[in-house]
């Protein structure tokens, strides 16, 4: 590594040991090749990882070695100054098509990288990684050993961190497919230990990746509180012609508003995408995932949300609209919430709340006729599933790292994360937040408006500051 520069690392290892996906998960990058065929990775890349359009820390991919004992036979007989011994035998191999691996993945370690080695802990160790291990230690260079299991197999470990604490500085378990930004800043940490001319740099990569995480959590949070404030606030309106199709715009408006909601959801979701730098996560998002579910889909209502229980009594205490929500949750429930969603004039009375929409406004007149006016949403289970669906999308993308890349793992991480509702979990204070601006918004107090989702982002901020 230069030290007047940024810190930069070489990726080496066998082929198909998870090279690049360490890389992608260390850099966030998803755009890094990656592929259960050994040999994916034919040249040298380097990813580096930047905030606020600087870069802070660099990676290099790498092929895998390919001629480890002839190169480690050529390694043990050099003779020339210990310095110089990668120089040497670039000078000596490079174009020879048997070394032409060795050549390629030894040249950033020539240029000065630090060399992180990567290797399968749930196989055995075999001739060639220790053939690998050796040459590296003949390099000289401050280096750490990262066993990253692809299996489950733990029988190996212990061989391996024998073989791996003969040879090298330091060595770490690491996961590159379930990785945690946590798990990232102790790699990153430790690389410290290898070589303490490292440490004020790596400091600087580890605190500046610290504050990111937390501006990213907070851009999270705002966009998750815009959402529920969109939904207790959006309306919808259309002319009326004609008195006689009332019923029918009103169903039409329904469904607009609705649209809005998807929309303004998505949206979100997109933002929190962005923010955590995914860029293919949605192509593999699963087929009946709830996430893929639309949101007025009836099993979204039953799987997310207040149970029908806490909802009554929620809903008992928001003034006005306690009605339209005691309705809906008991009725909801027997008749269920979107059937009635079919039916004509039945689709807003139900989104919407009955007491709203036998309200429906007929306001101003504008030139042409009438003008009708549905919403705001008046349902607060809407609020809880929302704020599930949106919680649910953040683990989802804040648990899975870059370098994941295949569907079924997600299928099951979801799985397990379903079982553990957030806003059934929620605790009276935390609820009575919601409820506040339900309140707030119905009778649309600015003021405590912005009080209650104030509440709401500190609250959303601690959860998801704490997974
Ligand atoms: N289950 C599991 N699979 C992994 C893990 N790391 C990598 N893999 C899989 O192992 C295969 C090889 O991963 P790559 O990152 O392409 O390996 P590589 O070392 O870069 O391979 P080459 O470029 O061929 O040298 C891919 O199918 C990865 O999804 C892991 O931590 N767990
Ligand atoms: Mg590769």
């Amino acid at each position: 590594m230069t030290h007047a520069t940024i810190p930069e690392f070489a990726i080496l290892g066998h082929p198909n040991e998870g090279k690049s996906t360490l890389v992608s998960t260390l850099t966030e990058d998803d755009t890094v090749r990656v592929s259960p065929f050994p040999g994916e990775t034919t040249v040298c890349r380097t990813y580096t990882v930047t905030l606020d359009d600087k870069p802070l820390i660099r990676f290099m991919d790498t092929p895998g070695f390919q001629a480890p004992r002839k190169t480690l036979a050529w390694f043990q007989t050099y003779t020339g100054p210990p310095e110089k011994i990668i120089e040497a035998f670039l000078a000596e191999h490079e174009g020879e098509k048997t070394f032409a691996d060795e050549c390629e993945l030894l040249g950033p370690v020539a240029k000065g990288a630090g060399i992180i080695y990567v290797a399968d802990g749930s196989r055995p160790v075999r001739q060639n990684d220790l053939a690998e291990m050796e040459i590296l230690r003949l390099t000289g260079l401050p280096r750490m050993a990262v066993i990253n299991c692809k299996g489950v197999d733990e029988k190996h470990l212990a061989s391996w961190r024998t073989e791996f604490r003969k040879t090298f500085n330091a060595v770490r378990l690491f996961n590159a497919h379930n990785a945690t930004l946590k798990d990232r800043l102790d790699l990153l940490a430790a690389l410290i230990t290898v070589d303490p001319e490292w440490e004020p740099a790596l400091t600087h990569v580890v605190t500046a990746l610290n504050n990111e995480w937390g501006h990213r959590l907070r851009r999270s949070v705002d966009a998750m509180t815009d959402l529920f404030h969109f939904a207790l606030t959006h309306t919808v309106s259309s002319a009326l012609g004609d008195e006689g199709k009332k019923g029918e715009t009103e169903k039409k408006l329904a469904s607009r508003f609705q649209e809005a909601l998807r929309k303004k959801e998505f949206q979100t979701r997109e933002t929190i995408r962005r923010t955590f730098r995914h860029s293919l996560f949605d192509v593999e998002m699963p087929e009946g995932s709830v996430l893929q579910q639309d949101l007025f889909d009836k099993r979204t209502f039953k799987l997310l949300g207040l149970t029908q229980k806490q909802l009554a009594t929620a809903a008992a205490t928001c003034g006005g609209a306690a009605g339209a929500a005691i309705d809906l949750a008991t009725a909801g429930h027997s008749l269920g919430l979107f059937t009635v969603l079919g039916s004509i004039g039945g689709a807003a009375s139900a989104f919407l709340g009955e007491r709203r929409i036998a309200k429906a406004k007929v306001s101003g007149i504008p030139i042409g006729g009438q003008e009708l006016t549905l919403g705001p949403c008046r349902n607060l289970q809407v609020l809880f599933v929302l704020l599930d669906r949106i919680l649910l999308y953040f683990r989802l993308i804040t648990s899975r790292s870059h370098g994941k890349r295949d569907e079924a793992a997600l299928t099951v991480e979801e799985t397990a994360l379903l079982n553990d509702s957030v806003s059934r979990h929620l605790t009276a204070p935390e609820k009575k937040a919601f409820q506040d601006l339900f309140k707030a918004t119905g009778k649309q107090d600015t003021a405590a408006t912005e009080k209650a989702l104030e509440e709401i982002r500190t609250l959303i901020f601690t959860h998801i500051n704490s997974q």
